[in-house]
């Protein structure tokens, strides 16, 4: 294996070279080789100055996450910084790709910084629960001034170089279309020869504070964070540093960066990182096909936006629908989308009238026969779904792969009715299409490797997270979710209000409480989809409350009445006659009410979602724990700080898990809680 970090010599300029793949992360051994080239070449008379560069795909992009696991390993990365400030030879970056975390703590340290003008640089830590930890919070408030740093440090955002044009942090940015490595050494070369290099050090500099209001920005950052910690502490530091020099700072900056690696909510979200990573790797080896041209029947609100997606990432899409008017109306919804996007200054109105270019309708099946793949968005009915299908087996080439975008049809039986069912499978998008960016990839009995990988190429193309999941009622995160929802309703029986649940939800960090989003879905949605199915005959209550508002015509936001009531603006209040009548349908029921706390209704609920993901996996339908979490985190709104159900799982631990599972056995049948194996997650 060659050296992480290679030093070379072009005439009287040192050139450091970072070669540590994916992402040249500052791993050990490259913490020690910026060191050793720093005092190679300070000791070597003929070296004027260095640069410090990297191969292959980016400039350093951060510490190295895997290393957080263990205790820190030396040199620390804050005394590679400071001894790179402190070289009395003018030390220069040179960036490109993402300059991330460490990486752009690395630049901030030396003495000049160029880029090429696609880099983008940031302090992300805070997406790990952490802050700078190498002098990030002392040395971008000196170049920038508080507050950009302020915005950066505590959103983690990666920001390109051109919006750095106006300040001092680079010294050249070069156009995309240089030589990075050669337009670099041009630029020392004719410092060194002018006479004009200096040993500017952003340590030495004071921070200009720019911020008139502190209490407002503060209170702006923790109303912005959500329950994470790690923006609160950063802004905190940053306020406690104005007038520190930048040793007093890095002290109280390292101090709460080792705080923070050893706390639950970085071990979460470390977690999440690498989940996310994970959740696209299959043990499957056939090579994807090549998708360009795709065929979406109906063009719904989730036709379209499924649609909308594949246009925006440079995919030809054929729309087909029943008629023409329905044709038109999906169109309009596509062009809506790509509206709002212009609007919102997501693209630009030249961006979308290219995109909406490779959109083509038609209500003829046979002009699919040219697509890749098709994908199958029509509402939720299996003969319907079948009736699609033979066509598709008709008109469409053999290699083309045929999706269906069921939320919890049986996918082997829609696949019963094409020749080659190898080429279908299951592409279960969330609403709303254009935003969430979960896939489940649904592998039914027959599907081909082929197919299933040739999703997930797409879905990384569409830059969706891609899940594996098997076939089930409702695959894995809608099976979870609707045992979720039992829990909820099982607790309404049980005398928990409406607004007291989603209060305990939110409050416990979930995005939104489950009674609010079954509103906002649809009560007629969950009930139709319930209906295709036995309810479980030993479980009494079954969304009995979801039935009673259902016949009450009570739908949730579409008609102003659902669990709350909605004023024209939408805006929702509670309804206490939704309470009452609730409470008189536990009475029937033979339930007796009680009160409950908001940690005894949020640990019932995630015990729920865990006891479900137990049972996902040991019936197969999910390969890894960690795939239900980002499942969770994706599509349902889990707190990204809590890394997920079965993240939490383990926290919990096994005794903990096991007391409280037989607590709800007793209140319960064995089949609501049943034995579960935790050793499948713990
Ligand atoms: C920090 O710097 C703390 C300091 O302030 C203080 C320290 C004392 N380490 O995402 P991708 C791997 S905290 C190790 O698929 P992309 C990743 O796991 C750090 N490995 O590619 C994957 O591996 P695999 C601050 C890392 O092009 C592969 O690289 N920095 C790291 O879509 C490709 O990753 C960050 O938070 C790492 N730091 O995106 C940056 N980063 O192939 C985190 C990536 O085995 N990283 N890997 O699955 C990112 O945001 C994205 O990975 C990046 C590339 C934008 C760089």
């Amino acid at each position: 294996m060659t050296a992480p970090v290679i030093f070379s010599v072009n005439n009287d300029i040192g050139i450091i070279s970072i070669d540590y793949p994916p992402v040249n992360a500052l791993s050990q051994s490259v913490r020690q080789g910026l060191i050793d080239g720093v005092i190679k070449f300070e000791n070597d008379d003929s070296i004027k100055a260095i640069i410090i560069r990297c191969k292959k795909r980016t400039f350093i992009a951060g510490a190295d996450i895997k290393e957080f696991a263990n205790a820190p390993l030396e040199p620390h990365l804050p005394d590679v910084v400071n001894r790179i400030e402190a070289c009395t030879k003018p030390v220069i970056a040179s960036l490109f790709g993402t300059s991330l975390g460490g990486g752009f703590e690395v630049a901030l340290a030396c003495h000049y910084r160029v880029a090429l003008e696609t880099t983008k640089v940031g302090l992300p830590e805070v997406n790990l629960g952490l802050i700078p930890g190498a002098g990030g919070t002392q040395r971008l408030p000196r170049m920038v001034g508080v507050k950009k740093a302020m915005e950066m440090i505590t959103s983690g955002v990666h920001y390109s170089v051109n919006n750095f044009s106006s300040t001092d942090l680079f010294d050249c940015i070069f156009s995309s279309d240089e030589n990075l490595d050669e337009s670099t050494l041009r630029f020392v070369e004719e410092l060194v020869t002018t006479g004009k290099i200096t040993l500017s050090k952003v340590g030495e500099k004071t921070i200009v504070n720019d911020i008139d209001n502190w209490k407002q920005t503060l209170s702006l950052i923790n109303k912005k964070s959500r329950g994470k910690e790690a923006p609160n502490i950063a802004a905190r530091i940053l306020q406690k540093s104005l007038g520190l020099n930048i040793a007093e700072g890095m002290a109280l900056e390292r101090r709460e960066f080792l705080k923070l690696k050893e706390s639950e909510q970085s071990a979460a979200l470390r977690f999440a990182f690498g989940a996310e990573r994970l959740a696209s790797k299959t043990e499957f080896t056939a090579t994807p096909l090549e998708v360009k041209n795709v065929g979406i029947i109906g063009g719904g609100t989730m036709g379209s936006g499924i649609a909308t997606v594949f246009l925006s990432s440079g995919f030809n899409v054929k729309l087909v629908e029943q008629n023409e008017e329905a044709l038109a109306t999906g169109r309009e919804r596509i062009e809506g989308n790509f509206e709002s996007n212009v609007k919102r200054g997501r693209i630009s109105q030249d961006q979308a009238n290219s995109y909406l270019a490779s959109l083509t309708t038609s209500i003829d099946y046979q002009s699919l026969s040219e697509s890749d793949l098709v994908i199958e968005v029509v509402f939720e009915n299996m003969e319907v779904k079948k009736t699609i299908f033979r066509q598709l087996d008709q008109v469409c080439k053999p290699e083309c792969i045929l999706a269906t975008n069921t939320s919890y049809l049986d996918i082997d039986e829609i696949a019963s009715v094409v020749t080659d069912p190898s080429r279908v499978i299951g592409m279960h998008f969330f609403s709303p299409a254009n935003i969430m960016k979960l896939l489940e990839v649904v592998q039914a009995k027959k599907s081909s490797e082929q197919a299933l990988l040739t999703a997930m190429a797409v879905a990384k193309k569409l830059k969706k997270i891609s899940v594996m999941v098997g076939v089930c009622f409702g695959f894995a995160g809608n099976r979870m979710y609707t045992r979720y929802g039992r829990e909820v309703q099982q607790m309404l029986l049980e005398g928990a209000k409406v607004a007291q649940i989603d209060d305990a939800l939110t409050g416990w960090g979930m995005a939104m409480g489950q009674l609010a989003v079954s509103d906002m879905s649809g009560l007629d949605i969950g009930y139709h989809a319930r209906s295709s199915v036995s309810a479980p005959k030993y479980d009494r209550g079954y969304f009995k409350p979801a039935e009673l508002m259902f016949k009450l015509g009570r739908y949730g936001r579409k008609t102003s009445k659902g669990y709350y009531q909605y004023d024209e603006n939408g805006k929702a209040s509670n309804d206490p006659l939704v309470d009452q009548l609730i409470s008189e349908k536990a009475e029937e029921l033979g339930f007796i009410q009680k009160e409950f706390s908001d940690d005894e209704i949020s640990q019932r609920a995630i015990l729920a979602l865990i006891s479900e993901g137990l049972q996902l996996l040991k019936d197969g339908i999910v390969k890894r724990a960690s795939d239900i979490d980002v499942i969770w985190l994706h599509g349902y709104g889990f707190p990204r700080h809590k890394g997920g159900p079965m993240f939490q799982a383990k926290q919990m631990g096994k005794n903990k898990l096991e007391l409280q599972f037989e607590k709800l056995r007793q209140l319960e049948s064995v089949e609501i809680w049943p034995e579960v194996d935790l050793s499948l997650v713990l």
